[in-house]
């Protein structure tokens, strides 16, 4: 049917396929295809990601999409392959165009069935794989009109409150080079530090798929948990409990246990470690059964805060055992997980489906992973590669989220060696985890000079009260940041001596 979104001083004709309702900050649409006429020509729209790692932000509507190009691999691992298409501007649950005067048009999705939001010169159109879900259609003030749906998705969808604190993360410096003896060091050069956890990233399990001790941690998880909460941490753990590697066991010996592929053969859910990966089929009893036991183990063990990672598989396209839309299915083992862990265990989700997360999830990874480099030369043209800039520009453009849980940017970098990035790049890392409020580094403090340990220290002690003033403008404690020029592009990075 056709209808007009009145906003007082302006008005929007649209398709929808049942009549709206009038809140106090927009319209509440059914759930339904909508596409709503625009009057704005070529200008900007926003295009958000649907995983941590896919790309977010504004483009032209004339100008290039932002996306994955080129690469079904890479858009099956940091996007919505099922969806995805590269030439069009689109993008998931949420989307916006810019009016002149610097108000906008936003339509969000409500809830799951992977809706989707694009726009062109004359028309902001939502659709979804399943009409699960009711329409936010708003316009105002952006920030205001950003606000107003983060505030209505968690309203349905919830939001947890409990606070991560600093973090320490070992994946930015030793990577899988791991071991139970280098943790112990690291821990006991950090004691003393101002960082409330100790997350142990990939390395420690066999392989990805099996989740117990793996060979260079010969006494045990729970050996070393202990360890770091003697140095006064709270121990955290990596794992990504919803794919499995070929070589894992679970994969060799439960096949039946994967999500499948129209071949009847388990589905390839993405690549990652010179290898493709399955994704589990957590609609089996049988998954849900080893999912609990997993998370009681780890949690027995005595980690209470989990990154759980490569989660978006948990919702790829494919086949499983009961016939609910892919986000639900991702959803509840999510809610599974949670149940299972209860409310005091931090869980910080990675490479996550973003809306269907919000009220489970304490915290989510807003963008790709960060780097010791400022620019990823082996994927130029890929926004999802590893990165401090790509880091900053898909954590910023989606400031708006902190609505919904704790929002992680990914690690800072105080080291001057064993990096690429001069003393201003680490400053603006530092400043986008400043403006999004979450702190994590990964810096070992034997790798670190004396000033920088100072700094690092100084730093992770800061709690300042952050305004969000302008698209990519923001007030720490009366100071001005402003990263317009680095997400925007027009940064140019010093030239730096390689150190280390
Ligand atoms: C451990 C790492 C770290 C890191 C995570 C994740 O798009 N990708 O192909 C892609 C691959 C790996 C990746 C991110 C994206 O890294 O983000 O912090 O935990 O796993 O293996």
């Amino acid at each position: 049917m056709q209808f007009t979104f009145d906003f007082g001083d302006a008005t929007f004709a649209a398709n929808v396929t049942a009549p709206p309702v009038r809140t106090d900050t927009g319209w509440i649409v059914p759930a339904g295809p909508l596409a709503v006429l625009h009057p704005f020509g070529d200008t900007e729209f926003y295009r958000h990601g649907w995983n941590s790692w896919s790309p977010s932000g504004w483009a032209r509507t004339d100008g290039e999409t932002i996306g994955i190009k080129d690469s079904p691999e890479r858009l099956l691992t940091a996007d919505d392959a099922a969806v995805e298409t590269p030439h069009a501007h689109s993008g998931s649950a949420v989307g916006a165009v810019a009016a002149p005067d610097g108000r906008v048009l936003l339509v969000g999705s409500l809830g799951l069935g992977t809706p989707r939001v694009g726009a062109d010169r004359d028309v902001l159109w939502g659709r979804s794989e399943q009409d699960l879900a009711e329409w936010f259609v708003a316009f105002g003030p952006e920030l205001e009109v950003f606000a107003d749906y983060a505030r209505l998705v968690s309203e349905r969808l919830g939001r947890r409150t409990r606070r991560a604190g600093t973090v320490w993360s070992s994946w930015y410096s030793f990577f899988e080079s791991i071991d139970e003896g280098l943790v112990a060091r690291t821990v006991a050069d950090l004691e003393g530090q101002p960082v409330d956890v100790f997350q142990i990233d990939d390395g420690w399990e066999p392989i990805v798929g099996d989740w117990t001790a793996g060979p260079d941690f010969p006494s045990g998880m729970q050996a070393t948990a202990e360890g770091i909460a003697a140095r006064g941490f709270r121990p955290g753990l990596w794992l990504a409990p919803l794919i499995a590697l070929p070589g894992s066991e679970i994969a060799r010996t439960r096949p039946d246990l994967m999500v499948q592929g129209d071949d009847g053969r388990p589905l390839v859910a993405g690549h990652n470690w010179g290898s493709h990966y399955y994704a589990l089929d957590t609609t089996q009893q049988e998954v849900r059964d080893h999912l609990r036991e997993v998370f009681e183990r780890v949690t027995g063990w005595g980690f209470s805060y989990l990154k759980l990672d490569f989660m978006y598989a948990g919702a790829v396209t494919g086949r499983r055992s009961a016939d609910v839309h892919r986000e639900v299915a991702y959803r509840d083992a999510l809610q599974h997980i949670r149940d299972v862990v209860g409310d005091d265990t931090y869980l910080l989700g990675c490479g996550v489906p973003m809306i269907p997360s919000v009220g489970v999830l304490d915290g989510a990874r807003v963008g790709p992973d960060t780097a010791a480099v400022w620019d990823n030369a082996e994927r130029p043209r890929d926004p999802s590669g590893a990165g401090a800039l790509n880091s900053i520009v898909q954590s910023v453009n989606r400031a708006w989220m902190k609505g919904l849980y704790e929002v992680d940017p990914d690690s800072v970098y105080f080291r001057s060696a064993r990096s690429l990035l001069g003393e201003p790049e680490r400053e603006l890392l530092r400043d986008t985890a400043a403006v999004l409020e979450f702190r994590s580094t990964s810096d070992p403090m034997a790798w670190l000079t004396e000033a920088e340990r100072e700094e690092l220290a100084a730093w992770l002690s800061e709690k300042p009260t952050v305004e969000h003033v302008g698209r990519h403008r923001f007030v720490v404690d009366g100071r001005e940041v402003d990263l317009t020029a680095v997400v925007t592009g027009g940064y140019e990075p010093e030239p730096t001596a390689v150190a280390g």
